[in-house]
């Protein structure tokens, strides 16, 4: 038995979507999740304690950012990038493949790994899957993720199959190169992009390699929703019903609804905090711009509906003045509601499963939130 088990608890009768339990090293946590994102070793603004109040368990992290700063030696002599931060909940960290494709430019792709040049500086950098592997051994988070390869949206039916055929490679020399296998779980990643002969393909490598654990890769990057669902309708099928499956860097209240009915346990993204950071609130009405001149003088919570701390104790006027000033606080605050939005929207999620009613939970929610009916 890995470190990374999953079971699952039900299935909803309305919908399909799964209720399960995943757990790792640093505790267990129901699915369908939310994981808040904390690329540089924190979630921005967020104290581990704030996460803890709004009932975060699991956050993301990147190895990519921590390779580069500080560098994963001086987190291994901290004890681990659990001990570095004061997070004792689980952490799952991205291999690096992902951001270097998105952040840096000059970057050279071949069988050994990529060659690009630091975003900060302009160095020039190799990462392989041995490294990726490397890396995220002295991070020491729970879940690790394999060093895939992302082509952008469209990509031709030709590259993608070259790239699907690699990135299956590479996971082999991922499995080969993890060596804390008692107490990291490394996840595989399936890609293929719209091709659907590209996506079995893609799963039936990685299956055969047994992770105890699949993340479905190159979505959410420029396709169009319908073609995200389709992609996840005959993906998730294709994945084992014992383990956990992760879709990598989705967020948006509607596709987390739209993915959890398609099968999928965890999410992560960086939406509600980025948005949180130009004073953009998410609510159970749609979302709110609080910096927006029409609440100079509006003391009502940003959330009626919302039981948070920010919407139990702050007006919209008072975080408009701070958001507008760059006070650092407007941040703290638009940000903990935005995650509180996020992981308490999974909780109802969860329950609706339980209930066998997640469909009808999915008409309400698109309804309220402004949504386009399916
Ligand atoms: N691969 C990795 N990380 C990712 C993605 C991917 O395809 C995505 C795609 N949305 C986000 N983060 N390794
Ligand atoms: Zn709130």
């Amino acid at each position: 038995m890995g470190p990374i088990k999953y079971e699952l608890i039900k299935t909803c009768k309305q919908t399909g979507a799964r209720l399960g339990r995943v757990t790792t090293p640093h505790g267990s946590f129901e699915t369908p999740i939310f994981m808040p994102v904390g690329t540089l070793a924190t979630v921005k603004t967020m104290s581990p304690e704030d996460l803890h109040s709004m009932n975060a368990h699991i956050i993301l992290s990147n190895t990519y950012h921590l390779w580069l700063r500080p560098g994963e030696d001086i987190i291994d002599e901290a004890g681990g990038l659990h001990s570095f931060m004061n997070w004792d909940g689980s952490i799952l960290t991205d291999s690096g493949g992902f951001q270097v494709f998105s952040l840096s430019d000059m970057r050279e792709i071949e069988e050994e790994g990529v060659h690009f040049r630091n975003h900060l500086n302009g160095e020039k950098l190799f990462l392989s899957p041995e490294k990726a592997m490397q890396i995220q051994n002295k991070l020491g988070s729970d879940i690790m993720m394999a060093f895939d390869e992302c082509p952008p949206y469209p990509a031709s039916y030709d590259y993608m199959k070259k790239s699907v055929e690699r990135t299956s490679r590479w996971a082999e020399r991922c499995l080969k190169a993890h060596q804390r296998q008692d107490v990291q779980g490394l996840f595989g990643i399936v890609q293929g992009g719209e091709y659907e002969e590209l996506r079995k393909q893609s799963a039936k490598d990685l299956i055969s390699l047994d992770f105890p654990g699949y993340a479905i890769g190159g979505l959410s990057v420029g396709e169009p929703i319908d073609v995200m669902n389709r992609v996840l309708e005959f993906t998730t099928p294709l994945l084992p019903a014992n383990k956990a499956r992760y879709l990598m860097g989705v967020g948006s209240p509607g596709s987390l609804i739209d993915g959890s009915i398609r099968g999928i346990d965890m999410f992560d993204c960086v939406l509600p905090t980025r948005i949180a950071r130009n004073g953009t609130c998410m609510t159970s009405t749609g979302r709110l711009v609080v910096r927006n001149a029409k609440y100079a003088r509006d003391f009502r919570p940003i959330d009626e509906n919302c039981d948070c701390h920010v919407c139990k104790n702050y007006s919209r006027a008072y975080i408009r003045h701070l958001v507008k000033c760059n006070e650092t606080f407007g941040f703290r605050l638009t940000s903990y509601h935005n995650l509180y939005f996020l992981l308490n929207l999974m909780k109802q999620v969860r329950e609706a499963i339980k209930n066998d009613r997640l469909g009808d939970f999915k008409e309400a929610f698109f309804e309220q939130y402004g949504l386009n009916k399916p």
